[in-house]
């Protein structure tokens, strides 16, 4: 693993530098890569960002959003890549994304194939925003109210509102010394938690509907069918984080999303409270994730799957009894 100040001199030393993240990308993933590319603007230096899907329209306020590109096929001629919460390249969605000279991976997810030039991953760090602020210090860089506002903001959407497991007193310290550059708790929570699109409540109301409870009230089950994205008229990004409500019932400890894709497989989404591990039930079936945040997708029938997967929630349940 490289240092801070290695990543730091090798951003300074790149003449142009692409910023890549993962496909359907998230509040960490936007605000991370727009406070790089505002650290490197300040240096002079050409910068460019691409994802391989557009943002969810929440997102769209945040500072410098216009210089976030979409596509599927990366740019070329860059000397610099960085790529922030991948653990693999494929992870970017990007198709004949070339890796240059410098390859920098930067990432808090605990599976990573360190495939960077330089590589620092961290599963310590609720989000890369705070990685990426460790970084634009040693730069230096001037936290200007624009940066502190996109890393405020992926450290706000990836702990959960502070309420994560993940959420350390380093996590508190970085968000204050960002509120103190600039960035205001009220307005960004305004403006990036409390703008949800009408079809997403209309889904929220079918996809409560939804609940259920097991395991004498420990598991809950949710379901998110392709009929009801067809009726509410949600769009993918409708669908995110909705996982996070099959933990707010009391005394729940485990709860699993199956989501029906479009090709009629599901999704799994795993979530638990506590030393409850879904990582290692998700690794199980062939996906992955953290020990409180997972997912892995399945082929069969809803019941099959739903079968297939409460066993394994069952099963760590009965381990801890
Ligand atoms: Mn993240």
């Amino acid at each position: 693993m490289n240092s801070i100040s290695e990543i730091a001199a090798a951003i300074r030393a790149a003449n142009r530098t692409l910023i890549v993240s993962h496909a359907r990308p998230d509040g960490d993933a936007i605000g991370s890569q727009l406070a790089v590319a505002l650290a490197l603007e300040q240096l002079g230096k050409p910068v460019e960002i691409v994802n391989a899907d557009p943002s969810p329209p929440n997102y769209r306020g945040l500072p410098s959003f216009e210089k976030i590109q979409v596509s599927e096929r990366a740019p070329t001629g860059h000397d610099c890549l960085i790529v922030l919460e991948c653990g693999n390249l494929a992870r970017t969605g990007l198709v004949d994304l070339e890796a240059p000279r410098v390859v920098i991976n930067i990432d808090h997810h605990p599976v990573n194939d360190l495939y960077g030039t330089l590589n620092w991953v961290d599963p310590g760090y609720a989000s890369v925003a705070e990685m990426v602020y460790l970084i634009l210090l040693d730069l230096p860089v001037q936290i200007t109210p624009p940066i502190a506002i996109n890393l405020y903001t992926g450290i706000l959407t990836d702990t959960g509102s502070f309420r994560f497991s993940n959420t350390t007193a380093e996590t508190f310290r970085t968000a204050a010394a960002l509120v103190e550059a600039g960035a205001r708790p009220g307005e960004v929570a305004e403006n990036v938690l409390m703008r949800q699109s009408a079809s997403r409540v209309r889904l929220l109301a079918e996809f409560l509907s939804t609940f259920q409870v097991e395991a004498d009230g420990l598991i809950s089950t949710l379901l998110l069918s392709q009929e009801m994205l067809a009726r509410t008229g949600a769009s993918p990004n409708d669908t995110e984080g909705l996982v996070n409500y099959g933990l707010s019932l009391e005394g729940v400890v485990l709860c699993a999303l199956f989501k029906e894709e479009d090709d009629g497989s599901y999704r799994v989404s795993l979530r638990s409270k506590g030393d409850y591990d879904v990582g290692s039930v998700a690794e199980g079936f062939g996906g992955g994730g953290h020990r409180n945040a997972a997912g892995c997708s399945l082929t069969g029938t809803l019941e099959s799957v739903r079968d297939q997967v409460l066993s394994a929630l069952h099963g760590l349940v009965e381990s801890r009894r």
